[in-house]
């Protein structure tokens, strides 16, 4: 618990000296009232009116991480409440740092992922009156449609109810992004410390339990029973809920195969033997009943229907869709049993229901999904066993894909176009949790945030596989994983460019196409400028090595792997979300 400011002697009137009741002001206050609530680590960018705050808190023993970029600061938060289940902290300072940190909120916000943004904030007497304070701004109206919550504390005494308002709202339901707006006058308030304690709240059960109907449970059953072609599709709602054995329950009693999306990957092993992964496009044209668990149908599973759902054919194709969002359901396609609660309760009642007598998945139906997914595997395997003379996409994740699977507890961050495409198919995963992409937006940026969340909150390895383009955005954080000494390796696949390096200016003029860098730059040396290794691989030998050492030493490490300029294609595997494109088709 905090110390209190010191008693102080105060002098009255008649000159004797009277001992005023300690007192504790508004920094100590949110200080304990985070504690209070289990968080102990912070994420943030010091600055006026904050930096007494991240000074205090490092006091007080929580772990304060800073950045070069709020933007960073607030994924990490994201990543660190992915992880945990506890709402990640990113602080920042007034209008500038809040603003750079509202991209992450906004994120974490779509990505379902719980954390709180807290941003000092200019007096309200001044921003209302818009009389032009330092970095003035009406912080908590610009925040609030952007994140799931948003709220203000004024008041000293306020400040155990506010914690416990973002941290409810943060992890409750839906998980998402919470905004909390403290005045820079509200830190330097005081109040009697006893009082002030007492005002600070233990949030009880935070994210409670949401059990599904029971006649709910039944319908999604017996449409269940009915399916001749059945699917079952993982999503990150499904990793972020931690309930990893009720999922594999669901999947090996139900005999049914599944697949994971990109940060579901792992919840069950991707060689697991129901995995249909490599058969992705077949099931989901051909599946009749699909249970979609913490998966929504957006953009990325092209909103249900169409094409890659196997156009008029599948007409007859129906939903069951678990997800604790009441109103998730029938927002794409038509959904004929939603199932709304928490993960874990839902499948577990599923599994119940379902009984030990329940007939597994048609074996017609699996053994044709099973065995065009060994043929695709087979194929990929040759493509892997190829060594070009310039490494390329393949190539190069040959080697990460051996370091995975000799490493399965190492956290891999991933972005990039066709470096997130070609990772995400060729490197399998095999515990939950372990891959940080750039989820429902397709983000660039989140890399280095993610990856030192990843490090602080679990202590683990970190491999990020990084397109150029993507390390850009956050590539000065290389200074902060070597600040704290993190265990980080980040691989750059250099290709020169964003998706590829080869493009002209159609005009003939002295500038580089738009999408072109500067040709063979070494990321390696920004690793070494911060006393960290700077490696430079040309071949799957030194990238293999490059990663091994800096698994074995633990050391901040960067390898600017090279990759042939001519490999990738436009915006990887979304060509067809291009306007110009779009329009041909
Ligand atoms: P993906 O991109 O992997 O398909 P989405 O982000 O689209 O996953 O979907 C995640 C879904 O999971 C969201 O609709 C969210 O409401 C839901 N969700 C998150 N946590 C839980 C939970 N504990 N129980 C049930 N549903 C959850
Ligand atoms: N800005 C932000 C914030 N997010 C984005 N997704 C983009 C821009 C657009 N974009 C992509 O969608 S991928 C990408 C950009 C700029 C980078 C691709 O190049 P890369 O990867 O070098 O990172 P590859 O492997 O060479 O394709």
């Amino acid at each position: 618990m905090t110390t209190p400011t010191q008693t102080e002697a105060q002098t009255d009137a008649s000159g004797t000296s009277a001992a005023a009741p300690a007192q504790i002001d508004g920094f100590h206050l949110v200080i304990d009232a985070l504690k209070l609530n289990g968080i102990d680590t912070i994420f943030g960018l010091p600055g006026i009116p904050i930096t007494d705050l991240t000074r205090m808190a490092q006091a007080e023993g929580m772990r304060m991480i800073s950045f070069r970029h709020e933007q960073h600061a607030g994924n990490a938060a994201a990543a660190a409440g992915f992880l945990t289940q506890k709402p990640g902290i990113c602080l920042t300072v007034s209008a500038p740092g809040f603003l750079n940190g509202l991209t992450a909120l906004t994120n974490a916000t779509t990505n379902c992922f719980p954390m709180i943004l807290i941003s000092g904030s200019s007096e309200r007497e001044i921003v209302d009156l818009q009389q032009g304070d330092y970095e003035e701004m009406d912080q908590l109206a610009i925040a609030k449609p952007l994140c799931k919550a948003a709220f203000r504390v004024l008041h000293a005494a306020d400040i155990g109810v506010g914690i416990a308002r973002a941290i409810r709202s943060a992890v409750s339901g839906r998980p998402g992004g919470v905004y909390l707006d403290l005045p820079a006058k509200l830190f330097a308030q005081t109040m009697d410390a006893q009082v002030g304690k007492r005002s600070l709240i233990k949030v009880v059960d935070a994210a409670p339990r949401q059990l599904p109907a029971p006649e709910a449970v039944q319908r999604a059953l017996d449409l269940l029973k009915t399916a001749k072609r059945p699917l079952i599709l993982l999503g990150k709602g499904a990793a972020y809920a931690q309930a990893d054995a009720a999922v594999r329950a669901l999947v090996e009693q139900s005999g049914i195969p599944y697949l994971p999306m990109s940060m579901a990957k792992g919840l069950l092993p991707d060689n697991h033997a129901q995995s249909a992964s490599a058969a992705r496009s077949y099931v989901l044209a051909e599946a009749d009943v699909v249970v979609l668990v913490g998966a929504r149908l957006n953009w990325l599973l092209s909103h249900g229907k169409g094409k890659t759902w196997g156009g008029d054919k599948a007409a007859g194709r129906q939903f069951i869709q678990i997800d604790i969002s009441p109103t998730e359901a029938d927002s794409n396609v038509a959904i004929a049993a939603p199932l709304v609660g928490d993960i874990g309760s839902v499948v577990s009642a599923m599994v119940a229901g379902m009984g030990a007598n329940w007939v597994k998945a048609p074996a017609e139906w699996t053994a044709g999904v099973y065995e065009r997914r060994d043929k695709n595997i087979a194929k990929m395997a040759e493509t892997l066993a190829k060594n070009p003379p310039v490494m390329n996409f393949q190539s190069a994740l040959a080697v990460v894909r051996e370091v995975i699977k000799a490493n399965p507890d190492a956290i891999l961050v991933n972005e990039g176009a066709n470096t997130l495409d070609f990772t995400r198919s060729i490197v399998d995963m095999y515990l939950p949790r372990k891959r940080l992409d750039v989820g429902t937006w397709g983000i660039m940026g989140i890399g280095m945030g993610f990856a030192v969340a990843a490090a602080v909150v679990t202590g683990k390895q970190v491999l990020a596989i990084e397109g150029d383009s993507a390390f850009g955005f956050s590539g000065m954080e290389v200074e902060t994983i070597c600040r704290y000494n993190l265990p980080i390796c980040v691989v750059v696949f250099n290709n020169n460019g964003v998706y590829r390096g080869t493009d002209v200016n159609p005009s003939g003029g002295k500038d580089v196409a738009p999408t072109v860098f500067v040709k063979n730059a070494r990321y390696d040396k920004m690793m070494e400028a911060f006393g960290g290794v700077g490696v430079h691989a040309t071949t799957p030998q030194e990238l293999s090595k490059g990663i091994a050492d800096a698994f074995a030493s633990g050391k901040p490490t960067l390898i600017n792997a090279v990759i042939d300029e001519t490999a990738g294609t436009e915006s990887g595997r979304i060509t067809m979300l291009n306007p110009t494109v779009g329009k041909k088709s």
